[in-house]
């Protein structure tokens, strides 16, 4: 791939990461991500599918409730808002380029700041998603997913498409008219609904029905418009149990699933799972994926992690090799993400502020992920881990237990079985065995 760089350089102290193998020192090179390292029939790049998040990198300024910005951007001197958010872009693709990202994802107010007129919105997000069109093909970079911001401004206090006025709903759907028309424009392979104040504060004033129906009403109006304008791609609901609101209605992937059923939404969305969002649900990341990938619905990943001891969303890079490759496991025996991929839905410390950290936060991050596949597929191809939990089931694989499965036996029936076969043996259920083969692989 080739580096192309806009006038300026915003990262010369790093040059192209590469593959250099678990015996090398540099902190600036993979030493598990060999991208076209063949891993059950397929090169490792395309199970992985990894895209940067323009949000954290290029726009998280490393600010939080207590503190002003610390990654002060050299872009945010320029005043005009068009070649500032070019500038911005410029920096973007040279990280991913640099990097060997095959892609990235972006919400609207990420490519350029937006102000309070929709029409000149529309305009800027033309404007720049002309100038990102060029940098797609310059580099090869693809569009994993675009998305709108509905939640920052300050109309979107009570939400978007279930705030309590229509005005601000129809706002809503001029912004994601336009992020969908530059998702199109840009070869965008899905779109993302992320609905960070779609949900309640106090259920006193909340009419959960009604705005649950405007939300599927909402996104059947979406989906409709882009299927119009030829977008062939899948739309993902990101499930987030609350944060920023009490309550979110995309609690998580199961109560999604639900909801998608219920409104005959099905056969255009699926899920894209993230960490710590499944951990904020009270789950862990398995569970999530599993669940969809149990529905047939599982589209994409955020990856990052979140902090054991405290309770929000701290969007730390990924580093957890046992999480991560169960995580594979379910990936792989899944046949794999349907047509997403995996997202670095992560930030960089406040307190990193070197340019190099952004490079290190990715690096550590596929690696880590490129090791869990790896393992993970050692595990399925050299390990009794799937034969033992098809022999747990054996039971129901023939006589009454397959008659059962097939729905062929009355309560009657079972209870008859019961008697004729007397007390059941203990059936050990493996669970530290199973555990042991994890770490046995890593
Ligand atoms: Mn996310």
């Amino acid at each position: 791939m080739a580096i192309t760089t806009g006038p300026k350089e915003y990262f010369r102290e790093v040059s192209s990461i590469k593959f250099e193998g678990v015996e090398s020192d540099n902190p600036m090179a993979f030493r598990w991500y060999d991208e076209n390292r063949m891993i059950a029939g397929k090169p490792m790049k395309d199970h992985l599918r990894f895209a940067c998040a323009y949000w954290h990198s290029f726009n998280g300024d490393g600010s939080d409730p207590f503190g002003e910005a610390t990654h002060l951007f050299p872009w945010l001197g320029i005043s005009d808002p068009i070649e500032r958010a070019k500038a911005k872009a410029d920096a973007a693709f040279e990280f991913i380029t640099k990097l060997g990202l095959p892609y990235y994802c972006f919400h609207d107010v990420d490519v350029v700041d937006y102000t309070s007129d929709v029409a000149q919105n529309d305009k800027r997000l033309d404007t720049l998603s002309d100038y990102l069109k060029e940098k797609q093909s310059a580099t090869g970079v693809k569009l994993l997913w675009g998305t709108a911001n509905l939640f920052s401004n300050r109309r979107y206090m009570n939400g978007a498409a279930t705030n309590p006025d229509f005005h601000v709903l129809a706002h809503g759907a001029a912004q994601v008219k336009a992020a969908l028309d530059a998702t199109i424009k840009l070869g965008g392979e899905n779109y993302v609904f992320w609905g960070g104040r779609e949900g309640y504060m106090s259920l006193l004033n909340t009419n959960m029905k009604r705005e649950k129906e405007h939300l599927a009403r909402f996104l059947h109006a979406s989906k409709d418009y882009a299927r119009k304008n030829g977008f062939k791609g899948k739309f993902f609901i990101e499930p987030k149990p609350c944060e920023p609101s009490k309550h979110q209605y995309d609690y998580d992937a199961e109560t999604v699933i639900g909801f998608l059923r219920q409104y005959d939404l099905l056969n255009d969305f699926s899920l894209n799972l993230e960490v710590n969002h499944a951990t904020l649900a009270g789950h862990t990341f398995t569970h999530e994926l599993q669940v969809a990938a149990d529905a047939g619905l599982l589209g994409s990943m955020d990856a990052n992690r979140g902090d054991y001891q405290n309770g929000w969303d701290t969007d730390q890079f990924p580093n957890d090799i046992n999480e991560l490759t169960e995580a594979m496991l379910i990936l792989l025996e899944a046949g794999g993400l349907k047509g997403g991929g995996i997202n670095f839905d992560a930030k960089i410390r406040r307190n990193s502020v070197d340019p190099q950290d952004l490079f290190y936060a990715h690096i550590g991050g596929i690696d880590v992920f490129a090791r869990a596949l790896i393992t993970a597929n050692n595990i399925l191809e050299n390990s009794d881990y799937k034969q033992l939990r098809q022999h747990r089931y054996e039971s129901f694989d023939a006589g009454k237990g397959k008659s059962f499965e097939e729905g062929k036996l009355s309560l009657e029936d079972l209870r008859a079985f019961a008697i004729e076969n007397g007390e059941p043996a203990l059936r050990s259920g493996k669970q530290e065995y199973m555990e042991n083969i994890i770490n046995r692989f890593i």
